[in-house]
């Protein structure tokens, strides 16, 4: 499928999907997470990770298209809103690792992008943070209960109280990136962490992952409920068996995802 504002690269298990607007500095608009809905749903079992980053040398992602949300009605806002959860929700419940590789701003809804995404490493020229207020809004596509969630809630207020845009090192103080890397080696990381978890089990990653997402938010004895489930289930599959025996035998494993 041809995208005007995307584009989405398929190689050896790793995925890349550019946000590809470089003119309005990767603005995200309605079109825009159309075709990232739609790009999202063309990722099949031969990709096992995915990266995100944005074109151009300047931005990841500077926010939602405030040209196209000038005028809009509460109504159409809602819409719009519901557009951008929806579109991040599929990409946090992707069964996949997914990474935002921030090579520059990422503000706004740019910075709600990132942290739909399961690991955030962040080139030492990036910039972050949520300036909604300035323009007389909130975050609208989850930025403020996620940011909660990664730095707390003093310093997520801090951030969106103030509409301070930090540099990369500070977000790597606060939590909210992973590492800063030099831009020009930015791609090089996030591949190379892809290609270490590629190594592993796939259905484990993917169990890892779930149990991660859906118990942060419960209470702890729930949580582990959930964890005894993931660990369970693994032992019906094809890949616990072959990990447990490959490492018996000294040999590297080859899992299959079954
Ligand atoms: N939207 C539209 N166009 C943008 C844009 C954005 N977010 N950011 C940059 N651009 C455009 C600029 O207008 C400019 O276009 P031309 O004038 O060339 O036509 C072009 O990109 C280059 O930008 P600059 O000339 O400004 O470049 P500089 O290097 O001087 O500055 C900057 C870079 C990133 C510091 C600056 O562009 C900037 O401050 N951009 C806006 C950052 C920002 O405020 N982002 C947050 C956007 S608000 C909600 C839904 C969603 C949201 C809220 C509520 N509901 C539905 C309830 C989320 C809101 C946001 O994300």
């Amino acid at each position: 499928m041809a995208y005007e504002n995307i584009r989405l690269e398929k190689d050896g298990g790793i995925a890349v999907l550019t946000i590809d607007r470089p003119k309005a500095l990767n603005a995200l608009n309605s079109k825009t997470f159309h075709e990232m809905d739609a790009a999202l749903k063309t990722l099949g079992d031969d990709t096992r990770a995915l990266i995100v980053t944005g074109g151009g040398d300047k931005a990841f992602v500077a926010g939602a298209d405030i040209a196209e949300m000038v005028t809009i009605t509460a109504a159409q806002a809602r819409e719009f809103s519901a557009l951008g959860h929806h579109v991040f929700q599929t990409l946090e419940s992707l069964p996949i690792v997914t990474i935002a590789a921030v090579n520059g701003f990422a503000l706004g809804g740019g910075c709600e992008l990132a942290m739909a995404c399961d690991l955030i490493y962040a080139s030492e020229k990036a910039k972050l943070g949520l300036p909604e207020v300035t323009l007389g809004v909130i975050p609208g596509f989850g930025g403020t209960q996620r940011l909660t969630r990664l730095v707390g809630r003093s310093r997520a207020k801090e951030l969106l109280f103030t509409a301070d845009r930090i540099d990369a090192a500070r977000a790597k103080e606060i939590g909210l990136v992973l590492d800063v890397v030099p831009a020009d080696k930015l791609m090089e990381h996030c591949r190379t962490v892809a290609g270490k978890i590629l190594k592993n089990g796939p259905l484990a990653v993917s169990q890892a992952k779930r149990v991660v997402e859906f118990g942060a938010d419960q209470d702890l004895r729930a949580a582990n409920e959930l964890e005894r489930q993931g660990f369970a289930v693994l032992f019906g599959s094809e890949d616990q068996r072959e990990g447990m025996k490959a490492f018996l035998e000294k040999r590297p494993a080859q899992f299959t995802g079954k």
